[in-house]
This record gives C-alpha cells, structure tokens and sequence, in this order.
C-alpha cells in the first residue's frame, strides 16, 4: 500500500499596502522547498484561480466599491470560495505546502476593521467560505501605513494607485489596528512581523518564526538553534 501523503501545510501573508507580502512569500516559498523537498504552492488573493482571478480584476478597478463594504465582501468570498475549491484544498489534500498572498484575514481588515463592516457579518461569511481549512501559520507583515504606501505608490507609479491603495491614510490606519487586533485574538495561529526593516532581516525573522512554530516542517540543520520566535 502506497504511504499516506504527509499533512498539508497551509501559511498566509497578511499586512498593509507594500508590506513586502509578495516579496518574503517568494523567499519562504524557495526556502521551504530547498529545506523540505516538499512541493510548495504559491497563492494569492483575490484571486488564485481562473474564476477567482477574473473577480480579481473587477474589485482591483474599483467596480463594486459603490456597492459598499458589504457587497466587496460578498465578492471577496464568492472567490476565496472558488480559489479554495480549484487550488487550495486539493493542494492540502495532496500534502503540499500552500503559501498565499492574503486570506480571510484581509476580509476582516479590510472590509471588517476599515471599511466598517459589522465582526459577526464577516464572521458569518468567513465561517460558510473557509469552515475548517483554517492557515496553520499567518505572517502579519506590520509597518506604519506611510512606509507602506510609499512603497506601494513608487511601484506603481505609471498605472496609477488601485482601489484600496487610493483609500485616505485613516483608512490604513484602521487597517494596521484591525491586523494587530486579530494577531491578539489569536496568537497561536499568528505572529508579527517587524516589515519595517530592509528585506533581508525581514527574511531572516521569518524564517525563524516558521521553525519555531511549525517544527515538523523544516529540519533543523546541524548547529543550528531554535528559539521561540514570537
Ligand atoms: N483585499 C480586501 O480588501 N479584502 C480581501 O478579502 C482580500 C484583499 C483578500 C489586493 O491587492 C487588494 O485586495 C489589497 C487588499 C484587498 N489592497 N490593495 N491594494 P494586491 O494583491 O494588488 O496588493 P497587496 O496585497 O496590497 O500587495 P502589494 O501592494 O503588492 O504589497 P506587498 O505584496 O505587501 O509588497 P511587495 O510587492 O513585496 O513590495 C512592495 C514594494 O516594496 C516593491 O517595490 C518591493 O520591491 C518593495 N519592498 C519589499 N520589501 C521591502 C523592504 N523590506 N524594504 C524596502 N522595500 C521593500
């Protein structure tokens, strides 16, 4: 009999504007795979599928912001529901290692903490979309928002900013309180992140709190210590 596959590991990047999200996903990512040997999967969201990616493209231009906090909501799960379907389940099902770019967790920032979206609203919409594939790890990537978005504009300084990036600063501001607010809700399942520091430290925080909190996955390599990253 073939050995069952081992247990699918499922990480989520979460923060602000120009956090550097997609930037430490992409080093997790080669490291994990140098490390384990596992395949990893990269995602992202909204988005992440065919159907879910065409969502995407319609909330990024703004197209349901008129419709109000609700509505996006409604939006951002109809392809997270999609997105965890096609990509994410059957990745974990498989036993890889799942590595995506936001999850619920902007739902409840962004709609929910910032754009006043009533907790059990999101709650409810979270519980129908995600059930029991809950992140086994979340990086809540931290920086104040003014970093962020400076960052985020320089990027994207010829196509102009998206729907959220265009939001006033409180907006952001809100948004930094609603990620902190749900690391201490649920501490066993997030950490902090330090992102307002160059990459490479960043990296290298990273790398020790996804040692220190998910030992199985990555083999200690000889001489080298674990301490309890937060
Ligand atoms: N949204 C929502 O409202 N509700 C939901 O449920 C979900 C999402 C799932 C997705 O946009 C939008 O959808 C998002 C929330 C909302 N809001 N916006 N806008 P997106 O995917 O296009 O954008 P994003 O998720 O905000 O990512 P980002 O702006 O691309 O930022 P990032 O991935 O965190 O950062 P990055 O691309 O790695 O880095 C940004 C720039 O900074 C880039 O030029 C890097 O080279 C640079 N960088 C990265 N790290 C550093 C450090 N350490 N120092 C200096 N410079 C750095």
């Amino acid at each position: 009999m073939r050995p069952a596959p081992p247990r699918g590991v499922f990480i989520t990047f979460e923060g602000g504007e120009g956090a550097g999200k997609s930037t430490q996903l992409g080093r997790l990512a080669r490291h994990l795979q140098e490390r384990t040997g596992r395949t990893v999967v990269t995602t992202r969201e909204p988005g992440g599928s065919p159907r879910a990616e065409e969502i995407r493209t319609a909330l990024l231009a703004g197209v349901a912001k008129r419709y109000g906090s609700f509505a996006e909501a409604l939006l951002f799960t109809a392809a997270r529901i999609d997105h965890l379907d096609r990509l994410i389940r059957p990745a974990l099902r498989r036993g890889e290692i799942v590595i995506c770019d936001r999850f619920a967790d902007s739902t409840r920032a962004y709609q929910g903490a910032a754009g006043g979206l009533e907790a059990r609203t999101v709650r409810a919409l979270e519980r129908v979309a995600v059930g029991e594939t809950r992140p086994d790890l979340t990086l809540i990537l931290d920086l104040p928002p003014e970093t962020g978005l400076a960052r985020a504009r320089a990027r994207s300084s010829e196509t102009g900013p998206d729907r959220f990036e265009a939001e006033a600063l409180d907006f952001h501001a809100r948004l930094r309180a609603g990620f902190r607010a749900i690391a201490e809700a649920e501490p066993e399942r997030c950490a902090v992140i330090d992102a307002d520091r160059g990459a490479d430290a960043v990296e290298a925080e990273i790398r020790a709190v996804v040692a220190a909190r998910l030992p199985d996955l990555v083999p200690a390599e000889p001489g080298e210590g674990r301490h309890n990253a937060a």
